[in-house]
């Protein structure tokens, strides 16, 4: 495929932005070569600034769950816009989409809208660092809140040791007060709060980790969480900013009858449009200014766009029996590419949970980070490409998630299952 307009623009733009993107999973890194630029998208599909069609399973990293332009998300956005694009005064498509989260998700009383999921993350540690007056956090490797200072930590030495900066510039200080512990670990997780328990200001984690691949919670895992938290006190956040309204109506919270106290949201409730949110318990949401002493703020936080696109996809989410239609085109997904790997006689094992999807190259169940890291990389680099040349996008990453869309057809996993037991016997 000759992709000159799109090497001619990373060229440009590696000029203007550092790596030639605006968000490092972008720039191929993980399995090399350049990223592609896209002209246009619609449907289950996106069009290359070369002419070329791709049938996309990254959906902008999860808002598309209907598809790329839905028309109805269009119309909305373009109807709003006519009526002025930011106001910084109290707008009723702000209260709407509060009012619709508020009413969908059971464990959410109030929330605070705001422009990503890395702002809600970051206000959610805050609010439950302030109304507990504690500084610790837990989080579990392999799971990914945002860029946020107190959330780029890895794990210490050793299991119950305090976490270590994950990127350069995160003061040693900040990263400990973070403790790192490993998902599904149920005597790591006991055995922390044995330790920390009093100090313990907040848990956050993805109720199906989704950063590292896609793994889900042993059975047991989640219920033995929101007893420790309850027992001591600690805020149990939900980081749904990728599985809210993906995995159902009230998001993963929902599918496993889990109430946090405080959960986030991002992507599909924006629509495709920049937007974040951070709800749960009144007692804890009255924290935030102006009310309370937990400050948090923002220009564009409840804009008239972003709600429109959000409210738009969610009413469209509710009046179609969408979710039963993303589950049955996972199954056919999932058992495709496991029957066509298996075939091929190479090591694949997909993972996935309703829409959301991962091919580990490996033989083994992956619970954790630590197995998700025994994938293999080149591999999934290979299988990577040879889908792309044959026109299927998926995430550029081992380590990154694939989303199906209302949008994409039978046909369409078909032609990918079909592709795929091509790849598999290339590698
Ligand atoms: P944003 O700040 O990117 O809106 O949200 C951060 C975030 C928070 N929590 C979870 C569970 C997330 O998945 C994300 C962002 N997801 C990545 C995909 N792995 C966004 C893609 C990117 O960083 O370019």
């Amino acid at each position: 495929m000759n992709r000159a307009r799109s090497e001619a623009l990373f060229a440009e733009a590696l000029r203007y932005l550092p790596g030639g993107v605006n968000s490092p999973v972008r720039a191929f890194r993980a399995v090399g070569g350049q990223p592609f630029f896209v002209d246009r998208a619609a449907g289950a599909r996106v069009w290359t600034v070369d002419g070329e069609e791709l049938l996309d399973y990254v959906g902008t990293w999860g808002p598309a769950i209907l598809g790329h332009a839905h028309p109805g998300t269009i119309a909305a956005v373009k109807a709003a816009a006519e009526r002025g694009t930011s106001f910084g005064i109290p707008n009723p498509l702000e209260v709407a989409l509060a009012r619709r989260l508020c009413t969908q998700v059971p464990g959410v009383q109030k929330v605070r809208l705001c422009n990503s999921g890395t702002e809600a993350c970051m206000a959610a540690i805050r609010l439950a660092r302030g109304f507990t007056r504690r500084d610790t956090i837990v989080k579990f490797a392999g799971c990914y809140h945002g860029h946020g200072d107190s959330l780029l930590v890895k794990a210490g030495s050793g299991a119950l040791t305090f976490g270590h900066p994950d990127s350069a510039g995160v003061p040693a200080d900040f990263a400990r007060h973070t403790l790192v512990l490993p998902f599904n670990d149920a005597e790591a997780l006991r055995a922390a709060f044995a330790a920390h328990g009093p100090s313990l200001a907040a848990v956050i984690l993805e109720l199906v980790p989704a950063n590292a691949g896609l793994y889900l919670p042993r059975p047991g895992f989640l219920e033995l969480l929101r007893q420790l938290c309850t027992q001591h006190g600690t805020v149990l956040i939900a980081d749904e900013v990728m599985t809210g309204f993906r995995l159902g109506p009230a998001g993963a919270q929902g599918l496993y009858g889990l109430t946090p106290d405080l959960s986030t949201f991002g992507k599909i409730i924006g629509g495709g449009l920049p937007v974040g949110a951070l709800g749960g318990r009144a007692d804890i949401m009255d924290y935030l200014a102006p009310v309370g002493p937990v400050y948090q703020a923002g220009t564009l936080s409840g804009n008239p766009l972003a709600m429109a696109a959000g409210l738009a996809t969610l009413e469209a989410l509710e009046n179609a029996r969408a979710y039963e239609y993303l589950e049955t085109l996972g199954q056919q997904l999932e058992t495709g590419l496991n029957d066509a790997a298996r075939a091929a006689g190479v090591a694949v094992r997909v993972q996935r949970r309703g829409s959301m999807f991962c091919a580990y190259f490996t033989d083994q169940p992956v619970w954790n980070l630590a197995d998700a890291l025994r994938a293999d990389r080149d591999r999934f680099a290979r299988f990577f490409h040879g889908m792309l040349a044959r026109g299927i996008y998926l995430a550029p990453s081992q380590f990154e998630a694939g989303f199906l869309s209302t949008a994409h057809t039978p046909a369409d996993i078909e032609r990918t299952v079909r592709a795929a037991a091509e790849v598999f016997k290339t590698l």
